[in-house]
Formats: structure tokens, sequence, C-alpha cells
């Protein structure tokens, strides 16, 4: 099987998990170190004051890349490197960094795939009132504007927010990561206010990119499969809350029905001024999308023990899933990664041919695929067989789309380097490449170099 040329095999990261120097060059303070630096937030007490001290090792790094002969590299500025409270003046030195990033992968023949929020939200900015704020939108608007002009006649594609479900759900809802906010309607109130920093940010950027340049965003749309009589309620309210709630404002101009009637007893709305939703319905030039994994719904019937395979449980304090909170995700078929995700290439598959059936003319970018395992080093090397396995299969499920027809321009390995995992802190690896958290080095493991061999030869064996 063969991975046409058009497909830009890449591989990411994301600034707060692997650059630390965190007070270097004026950069201000986020909502994640807040968050690692409280007690009881993440595993172990882990933080990025560290990291993969990306930040030190720029050159290194770019390297690295090179020799695996990556296409593109997918990346997140640091908005409180650019503007360290979020309102106040910009710091030069901060924009200097992802310049030199920037034209250290254009010298290598690299594609810059630049994210500008990867969820380090300057802390000033949470101060009043982070995502449940709209000032926040018009701030991050600024903040596209300010990186767009210094950057942007480097940049191959721009994304606007990775993963918002993340920022929203799990920061305002669960309060499983930053800023570790709890609550029902904060969520959707977050949701809305990402929604519109999305489309401000698309115009920003469109007014002082070169044009050549993608505009995109990236969301980590949600593959859920019915179970029984009630399967297809619950697919519905889950999809909902992760998809439409994203793509119906985003894409189509408006909050569609599922997503009113799903939230009805959690939010009127109101929150959406007049003129909101034109603001945020902005033609994009790709789609990107992270995929890892599936899950499988029925509603619970409220006897035993409600299932929660999806690691979310709600407590009295807040959900992951307003207004759905009556969904049982139940447990999926192994094998499993280390996160317990389950491995479902299909999904994949399924993923991208409802977009392409739904988005025609809208081409695709995998953004982010991958699959943490626990790793052992043996006689200096790391042989990672369940990885190069992930990979491969899931490659060969996106060529089976492109196949059949989906426009897919990316796909972008997560991660390139072994990174701090949010809530899991440094337990969890992504890496193609290891990264020894005692001495910092890198170690490219075994699918460092199958991927590099495919990036050479498009030759899948599968
Ligand atoms: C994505 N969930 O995060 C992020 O974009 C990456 O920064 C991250 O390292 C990667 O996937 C692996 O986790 C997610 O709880 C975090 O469902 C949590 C969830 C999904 C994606």
């Amino acid at each position: 099987m063969r991975l046409p040329r058009s497909l830009l095999l890449g591989s990411a990261t994301a600034a707060y998990q692997i650059e630390g120097s965190v007070a270097a060059d004026g950069r201000g303070p986020s909502i994640w170190d807040t968050f690692s630096h409280t007690p009881g937030r993440v595993a172990h007490g882990d933080t990025g004051d560290v990291a993969d001290d990306h930040y030190r090792r720029l050159d290194a790094d770019l390297d690295l890349m090179a020799s695996l002969g990556l296409e593109a590299y997918r990346f997140s500025i640091a908005w409180p490197r650019i503007r360290p409270t979020g309102s106040g003046a910009v710091e030069q030195r901060g924009l200097d960094f992802y310049s030199r990033l920037i034209d250290g992968l254009l010298a290598r023949g690299i594609k810059p795939v630049a994210t500008l929020y990867h969820w380090d939200l300057p802390q000033g900015l949470e101060d009043a009132g982070g995502w449940l704020s709209r000032a926040t939108a018009e701030r991050f608007a600024e903040y596209a504007a300010i990186a767009g002009a210094a950057l942007g006649d480097r940049v191959h594609q721009w994304t606007t927010l990775n993963e918002p479900w993340c920022s929203a759900y799990l920061g305002y809802g669960s309060g499983a990561h930053a800023p570790g906010i709890t609550g029902r309607e904060s969520s959707l109130r977050a949701v809305h206010h990402l929604n519109l920093a999305h489309g401000l940010g698309v115009q920003a950027l469109r007014s002082v990119v070169t044009p050549s340049a993608a505009v995109s965003v990236t969301h980590n749309l949600h593959v859920a499969r019915p179970e029984g009589p009630t399967g297809e309620a619950a697919v519905r309210a889950v999809l909902a809350l992760a998809n439409e709630v994203f793509l119906g404002p985003q894409l189509d101009g408006e909050y569609p029905a599922s997503v009113i009637e799903t939230t009805a007893g959690v939010t009127d709305w109101g929150f959406v001024a007049e003129g909101d939703l034109a603001h945020i319905r902005q033609p994009v030039d790709v789609l990107g999308v992270n995929y890892y994994a599936t899950s499988r719904v029925r509603l619970w019937d409220g006897s035993g023990e409600r299932q929660t395979a999806d690691g979310h449980a709600p407590s009295d304090e807040g959900t992951t899933w307003p207004g759905a909170e009556h969904v049982e995700f139940l447990p999926q078929p192994g094998p499993h990664t280390a996160m317990g995700w389950n491995i479902d290439p299909d999904g994949l598959y399924d993923l991208v041919m409802s977009l392409h059936r739904r988005y025609p003319a809208l081409p695709l970018a995998i953004t982010e695929n991958g699959a943490a395992f626990d790793d052992r080093v043996a006689d200096g090397e790391v042989d990672d067989p369940e990885r190069i396995d992930y990979l491969r299969r899931h490659l060969a499920a996106l060529a089976r789309a492109v196949g059949d027809g989906a426009d897919v321009r990316g796909y972008y390995q997560w991660s390139l380097l072994d990174n701090f995992e949010w809530a899991y802190g440094y337990s969890k690896r992504f890496g193609i490449v290891r990264v020894d958290y005692d001495t910092l080095e890198r170690l490219p493991k075994a699918s460092a170099r199958w991927y590099a061999d495919l990036i050479r030869t498009r030759e899948l064996d599968a």
C-alpha cells in the first residue's frame, strides 16, 4: 500500500508539553503553570518547568526532525511568551524564539504548521475570567494578529485552537485540566467563547498572513458507537456536545437542534450575543482532526453502577458531559494503550469518510494520532512494536479513506518526543523519540526509524 505524496507526513508537539524554560525571555505564567504547581492536580506533582528542555535544545531537536525526514512539523506557540499577561505589552524575545524555530524548519525543508492555542492561557486572562469571559476571545484575536504579523510570511498552515473540547469540558466542566474549574453551564459558556475566539482569530489571521497560508482549526472529534436499543440516543447526545457544538457554529453557522436539546436543562445559551454566529462562521482551508480512540455508549437505566469507561465520571461539582450525564460509556474490547484507550483504526476511516461526505469541498488533516505504551530501554534501544503497529494500522485506514475519495492533506504523528502528558505528567510516553528525564537525552525508538523509512519510501507494509 502506497501513501500519496500529497499526504504530508509529519509529527506534532505542543509548547507547554516540551519547552520548559517557563520564566525565560519574559514569558508570563499560564494556567498550566498554576495548575501543575497546585498539589494534587497532576500525577506525581509533575510540572512543565523543565519538560523536554526544548526551548534550550531547539537546534538539536531541529536536527533530530531532519534526521527523521519529517515533511512537516506541527508545534504550538505559547501565548504567554508573546504577550505575557495576555493583554499588555508584546514580548519580542518570545516572537524571536518561534521565528528561529520556523527558519530552522524551513532551512531543513520541513513545513511549519503552527497552532496558536494549545491550552496555555496567560494566567492574567484567567484572573479576569478566562474562557468564561467573552473578552478572552477578543484578546485571542489580538494575539492572533500579533503572531500572524510577525511569523505569517513563513508558516505553511495556521491553526487557531487545538481541541477546544478539552479546554471547555476538562478545563471548566470536570476540572481535570487547567484552570480546574468545575460546573455544568460553565463549560458551555467556555465552548461559546472558544468558538468566538476561533472566528475572530481566523479573521485576524486572514488580514495579516500571506494568502497562500492555510488557516484551520483542530478538533478531537468523537466517534461513538451505539450499544443496544438506547445507543442511538446516547450517540446523539455525545456527538452534540463533542462535535456539533463546534462544527455547527464554525462551519454551518448555528448551534443545531441536537445541541440545544441535549443542553436544555443546563443552559438557554443566553451568553450568545447578536452577531456572534456570523463572526464564528468563517471558511477554513483545512479541518484538523485529532484521532485516538472510540467509545461505545448507551443510556443508563438508573440501575446498577453507571459505567464511565471514558474516565470522566461526573461528580457533585462538575461533569465532562453537561446534559448527557445519563450516557454510559461502556468498556471497549482490547487491546488498549497505556492511556486505557482502545485501538480502533476503523474509527479513523469512519470519521474521515463521514466528514468527507458532510463537507465534500473541505480538505482534512489528521493533526494528531499516536499512542502511549510502557516502553522499556534494553541495551540502549527502545523496541516498541505496539506503537509501530498502531501507526501502521491507522495510516492504512487513512490511505483507504483517501482511496475512497477523501481529501486528506496531512498526517501528524503524536508525538515527536515523550513529553508532559497534562494531568498524567511524565508517566505516559507518546514519543517516537524517548526522552530520559534525568539527562534529557533523546533516543529515537524503533518506531522513529520505522516512520523515517515510511516517509522516505511511502510504502506501507500493511
Ligand atoms: C490531546 N480526553 O489531548 C492533545 O491535543 C495532546 O496535547 C495530548 O498530549 C494528546 O491528545 C494525548 O492525550 C487529549 O480526556 C487529552 O479525552 C485528553 C483527552 C483527549 C485528548
